[in-house]
């Protein structure tokens, strides 16, 4: 997660300090739909650290300053048709495996995006997600590593085609940062973003268990994506999802899990547990669906929340024109104040409230994997 302070409408007044090394602005960013800016690399992450402004931004060096237009989805179902088997799977979650995977790659000493460390765990990750596949058994799933020109780290996609190419994503981020020294700072990124990326592969094996979830069976075709370089300007999802569009590809719907372990700041505001549904920079027509989604299958309750442009990988779709949303832990402004820092760890953690966005991820994929658009 992106921590911003102030809004990235406010971001494009703010003033950079003269670079203090003589180094071309040589990366250009938007701030804001449309407000581009030239920054140079190290302020690529200061920006991040300063205030938070700059942690809402795309890295656009490499990409189109044209932003493709979102258009209007095929309509989500309107009722659920899968509660049976939804409901049987859910109980297969299992924290466990989640537990012990979150403390093997917050052993890395960072997951940035540019260390060897970050690029290792990236591998070590693949590992994982590329033995859930194996050890299921269910022909057709792919497992691949997608590389980046720009930086080591690469991102990771699971592929279970269905019948149709109409593709249904759910997403993550792998890297972690620390703020106060990116290179060198210990950065566990337990909750930011460990926890979006266990919960992710955990509904995986989950799914796969499943003898109708399978590649002759789906109706749809559905992905897993964890993304490399979330920090610094979304640059894994950026690429994945501008090539995608540059293929034409039809993207029924992506959501994001980016955060979601803590409940502490809610709970003790005297709030119920709650998801935060967010509303800005995300599809209406998708959040609305997704609020009947965890009404049906999670045991929590929802708040709408906003968090600025670009504040995590959800807006790399939406950039690229296809409808996206992001389920967060919690309101944003009750979010994990440990992140970023080397205090981002399992203590703080919850993990029924894990689990939570476990069920809301099995009801999504299931119930959009097997449904045809509403005419
Ligand atoms: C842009 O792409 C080139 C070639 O793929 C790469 O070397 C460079 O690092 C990229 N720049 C950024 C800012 O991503
Ligand atoms: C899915 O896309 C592939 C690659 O473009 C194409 O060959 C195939 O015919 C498509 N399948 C369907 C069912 O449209
Ligand atoms: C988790 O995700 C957020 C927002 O997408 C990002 O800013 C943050 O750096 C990530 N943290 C880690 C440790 O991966």
């Amino acid at each position: 997660m992106k921590v911003a302070t102030i809004l990235a409408a406010a971001c494009a007044t703010v003033v950079l300090a003269e670079p203090k090394q003589i180094k071309p602005r040589a990366l250009t960013i938007e701030v804001a739909p449309g407000v581009t800016r030239k920054i140079t690399e190290d302020e690529r992450y200061e920006l991040s650290a300063n205030g938070g402004c700059g942690s809402h931004f795309f890295d656009i060096t490499n990409f189109s300053t044209e932003v493709r237009a979102v258009k209007e989805p095929p309509p989500y179902p309107n009722k659920f048709s899968y509660q049976e088997n939804i409901k049987r799977l859910i109980t297969n979650l299992n924290w466990d495996n989640i537990k012990k995977n979150l403390e093997h790659f917050s052993s890395y000493h960072t997951r940035f995006s540019e260390t060897e460390t970050g690029a290792q765990a990236a591998e070590w990750l693949f590992a994982q997600v590329a033995d859930v596949v194996k050890t299921s058994m269910v022909n057709g799933v792919t497992a691949e590593m997608f590389p980046h020109d720009a930086f080591p780290q690469k991102s990771v996609i699971v592929k279970v085609p269905g019948r149709s190419n109409r593709t249904v994503i759910i997403g993550g981020h792998l890297d972690s940062i620390n703020g106060g020294d990116r290179t060198g700072g210990r950065a566990p990124g337990v909750d930011d973003n460990g926890s979006g990326t266990f919960v992710i592969l955990e509904a995986l094996r989950v799914l796969l268990s499943d003898s109708d979830f399978s590649p002759t069976k789906l109706q749809n075709t559905i992905e897993f994506h964890w993304y490399a370089a979330e920090e610094g300007g979304l640059r894994g999802s950026q690429d994945i999802f501008h090539q995608y569009a540059a293929a034409g590809r039809d993207i029924w719907a992506m959501l994001q899990q980016d955060m979601v372990g803590y409940t502490k700041a809610t709970l003790d505001a005297g709030k119920p547990e709650s998801f935060g549904l967010i509303t800005d920079f995300t599809a209406a027509l998708l959040n609305e669906y997704l609020s009947r989604v965890i009404n049906e299958y999670t045991e929590i309750t929802y708040v709408e929340s906003r968090c600025g442009y670009a504040c995590s990988d959800h807006g790399s779709a939406t950039r690229n024109g296809f409808p996206a949303s992001f389920v967060f832990e919690a309101a944003f402004e009750y979010r994990n104040p440990h992140i970023h820092t080397a205090d981002d760890t399992m203590e703080h953690i919850d993990p029924k409230h894990v689990l939570q966005h476990g069920r809301l991820i099995l009801g999504y994929l299931y119930e959009l994997g097997f449904s045809e658009p509403e005419p």
